[in-house]
């Protein structure tokens, strides 16, 4: 069986970052090996939240693993909490990294072209950096334009994207992909450069007129899962964007309209039968 590294925090309440990769991970039939880099009562978008940091864990973790002889077939990282642990997930990249590994990041920090609360621009920059030791990203509109000090426009054209695409690869990354990108009305997916080929990775699917947390978590987990699986590229972000947004309509017709996250329980069952008709 594959593995997968997951470099997040886990939010105790609020269905994102870690309490969505490890189900969803499992789900796409690869293990899920958890790096915690912080524990908090809820994810951020809830008031008076809770943090116990857990940055000085992470090098006694990964020490032992290394003692263990342990390899992953790939490395995701989400939402990071400080410089440091960007500096220490560089460090993890190397020592676990390799031609047999790919590293997969989600440079979780903004979105609707605002930080989120924990994040400034010196973040961003680091992000960036981070970003430059990937062979995959997938950052949103917002995220792209803080790491590359570009303007942020939610009216774009292709002009204004396919530029962002290549300030995007200089960053360093072998593929930059873009999520709730699409060029016409009613629809969102990707839209991305294989900066190796010059091939351009684009999906549309329809877009469902809500926007809930966790949403960016669900995406990146199924994509890094269907590409450890063997996926293409296009095909793991198509899986991906059309889950994520049935998800979202699952959601929409809960009468408990859960405002803080996707019932993404409900629809594995239909990410299984999928995944199937690929492997
Ligand atoms: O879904 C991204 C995410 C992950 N972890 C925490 C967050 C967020 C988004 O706000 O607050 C703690």
């Amino acid at each position: 069986m594959k593995r997968i590294l997951t470099i997040q925090d886990i939010s105790c309440l609020g269905k994102c970052s870690l309490t969505v990769a490890l189900p969803i991970i499992s789900a796409m039939g690869v293990e899920a090996t958890i790096l915690p880099t912080a524990v908090l009562s809820t994810h951020t978008m809830f008031p008076d939240f809770t943090v116990k940091d857990l940055t000085d864990q992470l090098v006694p973790i990964t020490e032992h693993w290394k003692s263990q002889n342990v390899k992953f077939d790939a490395i995701y990282t989400g939402y990071l909490g400080s410089a440091e642990e960007i500096e220490i997930a560089k460090k993890i990249f190397k020592e676990f990294g390799g031609d047999d590994t790919f590293i997969f990041i989600d440079p979780v920090m903004a979105d609707n072209g605002k930080l989120y609360p924990a994040f400034d621009m010196e973040y961003a920059k680091l992000n960036a950096g981070l970003c430059g030791e990937a062979d995959i990203i997938v950052p949103n509109l917002t995220e792209a334009c803080f790491m590359t000090d570009t303007e942020y426009k939610e009216d774009y054209d292709k002009e204004y994207i396919e530029g962002l695409l290549v300030k995007l690869a200089k960053l360093g990354s072998k593929k930059v992909v873009l999520t709730g990108i699409a060029f016409n009305e009613g629809k969102t997916g990707v839209y991305g450069l294989d900066t190796v080929t010059g091939e351009r990775i684009v999906y549309e699917t329809d877009k469902v007129a809500a926007s809930f947390h966790g949403t960016g978590d669900i995406f990146a987990s199924v994509s890094v899962g269907a590409i450890t699986r063997g996926l293409s590229l296009n095909d793991a972000f198509k899986i991906a964007a059309d889950y994520t947004a049935k998800t979202i309509e699952e959601t929409l017709g809960n009468p408990a309209e859960p405002w803080y996250g996707v019932d993404f329980e409900s629809t594995i069952p239909e990410l299984v039968d999928t995944l199937r008709q690929y492997v």
